[in-house]
């Protein structure tokens, strides 16, 4: 009986020894991306209550649009610190502060706010298929950048996902028949 009795325990050791040491050989599982971290790639773009000034700054381009089809229009505004002459001409310089962001009259949405060295920021605006969403993808055009984002609205977060579809390294930007105005 006794016999028996340190044959199991042994039984038992030896299977759980075998059980620990198959779990450790495993390999590791791939890394799941953690539900609660944001993708590399992509970042949300929450409503700000607090309207940026934009007093000091140049407005380039605007576009009227209802963003959740609540009939109250919102405005996509594209800014730069860029200055103008007395003629209205843009004084550009080798750089600038540059704001992308979409208003209603007690939030907005920042797309884009910083500097842009020896480049500029164009946008576009549109739907796609049958998604009612609205997509705003910006191309950001450097001396060393060619950086291409979307940003989709989503009207249940109330907020914009923005995705770095495009960002190559180390860019020496020969030519672009786009320059800037
Ligand atoms: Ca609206």
């Amino acid at each position: 009986m006794k016999l028996f009795a340190r044959k199991t325990v042994l039984m038992v050791s030896l299977a759980l020894l075998t059980l620990v040491l198959s779990v450790g050989c495993m390999n590791p599982e791939p890394e799941k991306p953690d539900g609660n971290q944001p993708e590399k790639n992509k970042k949300f773009i929450e409503a700000s209550k607090e309207l940026r000034d934009t007093n000091e700054l140049t407005l380039l381009d605007e576009y009227e649009i209802d963003l959740e089809g609540d009939g109250q229009m919102e405005s996509v505004q594209m800014y730069t610190a860029a200055q103008k002459d007395p003629s209205g001409n843009i004084m550009w310089d080798d750089g600038q502060n540059w704001l992308l962001t979409v208003r209603g009259e007690d939030r907005e949405y920042v797309l884009f706010e910083g500097y842009v060295q020896l480049g500029e920021i164009k946008y576009w605006a549109y739907t796609a298929g049958s998604d009612t969403k609205l997509h705003i993808t910006t191309l950001q055009p450097g001396s060393a950048s060619l950086q291409l984002m979307d940003f989709e609205y989503d009207s249940d977060k109330d907020g914009f996902e923005g995705t770095e579809i495009f960002n190559p390294d180390n860019v020496n930007l020969m030519h672009s028949s786009v320059n800037v105005e």
